[in-house]
């Protein structure tokens, strides 16, 4: 431990603490912008400077260790005024449309200029050019916003290890963008968005699809169905101001259904689907020697990644699409059938905490008879906005429930959305199957939690299966190198692009690097989706009534000649 003194009073923290941190210690919140923890610690902008008796010079307290016998102050005139004019020098060359920007109130250069009580610009600098890339399906970059801060560039090269976004020209001519200012769509970028939900400003945004959204509700030739991803529950009431990890479920479906969706389904649903589909596509590969280890399909991130970085592993990703996809499929068939609809007159939405899902709707391998599964996906943040723009006080809603059938789920499904949930709820599945029997430890803890890479070995109809959890692609890098070299060896592994899993997806609200700094959303949000299992009537997808109806009534059973076609997809190598 260091003891120093920061604003005239004494604290003590561990020896490798910052400053900054030493200050948060003490409740004084020292100013930052390039700074997000782990991902950005590089001390750039020079926003957070801090007087240090004895030393030369303001200095940035985001990386200056503490020491013993320190003596700091973190509000003087001078350090007023050096954050002033920095920040003032960003905005001289920013682009200030903040009314009419999708990060209105909710952006933390803008907040910064609050707190620093900046009330003009003294002059107006050299700006960017207004250069909006919005080729790809799922993000948009505009340079004219960017701050040059780096989080983005950092989140992707350190966190994601795939450094799409760099800072390319020199001087004034500086940006961000991929390599030889290539659009995001023409370079190997996966569109996990981990750099939007890094970006302080709207540099980075997603793609927006609401409009399309809107005209199909109020088109009343269409049937319009909206699915929910498991995540989205777990973090919408952030967009209402509730605190991070409450689970507002039964509102957002009220909320869905005030927006005029003619049916509210839950992605939950096809989760349970697919793991039917997906344990015994497993349980078939073990058993007929198919290729192991066996690799979830179903974070779009991934499966781009895998195909852009890793397509020797192609052959081991299952076949399985994803579960919003799965829906999709289902509504325009079974659903169709039975509520004698045209499905051509059906227009499917998900609400996603992802942004590779826009991307991936579009995927042309998907679709069935020339029907896209899929016609919009809308982010959790976009659905914050419809919901705003239609008045909807949504902290008045009372809750609602999703409509029957195909919104009917176990808690298994409900789990998804963290990372480890696929492979638990697998696990439940796999386990009764192969043991023929309800079994009651249901609960495979050594899955959950938020590192890196979780491995286990589990003892199912007295074999032993191998399995891993990974999370973000550094941690999937890094053991796909290893099996390639013959170092590890499993029977299923569970991959999701993002760390944490989809609850902190590239789609998800936007959390300010202070917030960021004191809690660990990944683990916040998750704990709403454990709370939601643990109220579910059911567990295991298996016991779902309405998945066993299914295929009594339609698909037959899992991985059936039916089921291939309407469940089942490829890759691109
Ligand atoms: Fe996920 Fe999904 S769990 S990828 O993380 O599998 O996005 O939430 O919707 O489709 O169900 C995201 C979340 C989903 C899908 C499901 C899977
Ligand atoms: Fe990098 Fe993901 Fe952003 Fe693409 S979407 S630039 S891969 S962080």
């Amino acid at each position: 431990k260091v003891t120093l003194t920061i604003d005239n009073i004494e604290v003590q923290v561990p020896k490798n603490s910052t400053i900054l941190e030493a200050a948060k210690a003490v409740g004084v919140n020292i100013p930052t912008l390039c700074f997000l923890k782990d991902v950005n610690e590089i001390g750039a902008c020079r926003v957070c400077l801090v007087e240090i008796e004895g030393a030369r010079g303001l200095q940035a307290s985001c990386v200056h260790p503490v020491a013993e016998g320190m003596v700091v102050k973190t509000n003087t005139k001078k350090i007023r005024e050096a954050r002033k004019s920095t920040v003032e020098l960003i905005l001289s060359n920013h682009n200030r449309e903040c009314l009419t920007c999708s990060r209105n109130r909710n952006c933390e250069l803008q907040s910064l200029a609050e707190e620093l009580n900046i009330s003009e610009i003294p002059f107006e600098g050299e700006k960017i050019e207004t250069t909006v890339d919005a080729k790809s399906d799922s993000i948009v970059r505009d340079a004219s916003k960017c701050i040059l801060c780096g989080r983005c560039v950092n989140v992707c090269k350190n966190v994601q290890k795939i450094s799409i976004l760099d800072f390319t020209n020199r001087g004034y001519h500086t940006e961000v963008s991929p390599a030889f200012g290539k659009s995001m769509a023409d370079s190997p970028c996966i569109y996990c968005g981990q750099c939007i939900v890094s970006c302080p400003v709207a540099a980075l945004r997603e793609k927006e699809d609401i409009e399309r959204v809107w005209d199909a509700i109020e088109d009343p030739e269409v049937h319009v169905v909206v699915q929910t991803a498991p995540a989205v529950r777990a973090a919408l009431g952030e967009e209402f101001g509730l605190p991070i990890g409450t689970r507002v479920t039964g509102k957002m479906v009220a909320a869905l259904k005030r927006l005029g969706f003619d049916r509210v389904f839950d992605t939950n649903f096809a989760a349970d689907l697919t793991i039917m589909e997906e344990g015994h596509e497993l349980l078939h590969r073990i058993k007929e020697g198919g290729t192991l280890p066996m690799i979830t399909s179903c974070s779009p991130g991934w499966v781009r990644f895998c195909e852009f970085y890793y397509p020797e592993f192609i052959p081991n990703l299952s076949s399985c699409k994803s579960p919003h996809q799965m829906l999709g499929a289902i509504v325009k068939s079974y659903y169709a059938e039975k509520q004698n609809i045209d499905p051509k007159k059906i227009f499917v939405v998900s609400i996603m905490p992802c942004t590779s899902k826009k991307s991936e709707a579009t995927r042309p391998e998907l679709q069935v008879e020339g029907l896209r599964d899929v016609d919009a996906v809308l982010t959790t943040r976009e659905l914050g906005k419809m919901i705003k723009q239609a008045r909807i006080e949504f902290m008045k809603l009372e809750d609602a429930e999703f409509d029957p059938a195909l919104g009917e789920y176990t808690g298994a499904a409900a789990i998804f959305g963290a990372t480890g949930g696929v492979m638990e709820a697998a696990l439940r599945t796999v386990a009764d199957v192969l043991e023929g029997e309800d079994l009651q430890n249901i609960e495979y803890t050594n899955v959950r939690g938020v590192e890196g890479i979780k491995e286990a070995e589990v003892t199912l109809g007295g074999n032993t299966i191998k399995i891993a959890v990974v999370h973000g692609t550094a941690m999937a890098a890094q053991v796909l190198d290893m099996i390639k070299v013959g170092e590890k060896e499993y029977h299923f592994i569970e991959i999701m692009g993002c760390s944490g899993g989809c609850v902190t997806g590239g789609g998800q609200p936007h959390v300010s690097a202070r917030v960021k700094m004191d809690c660990d959303i990944r683990v916040e949000r998750a704990k709403a989706l454990y709370e939601e299992d643990t109220v579910r009537e059911y567990r295991k997808s298996h016991q779902n009534p309405m998945i066993k109806k299914l295929y009594d009534e339609y698909l037959e059973k899992p991985n059936s000649h039916k089921a291939h076609k309407l469940l089942h997809t490829h890759y691109r190598a």
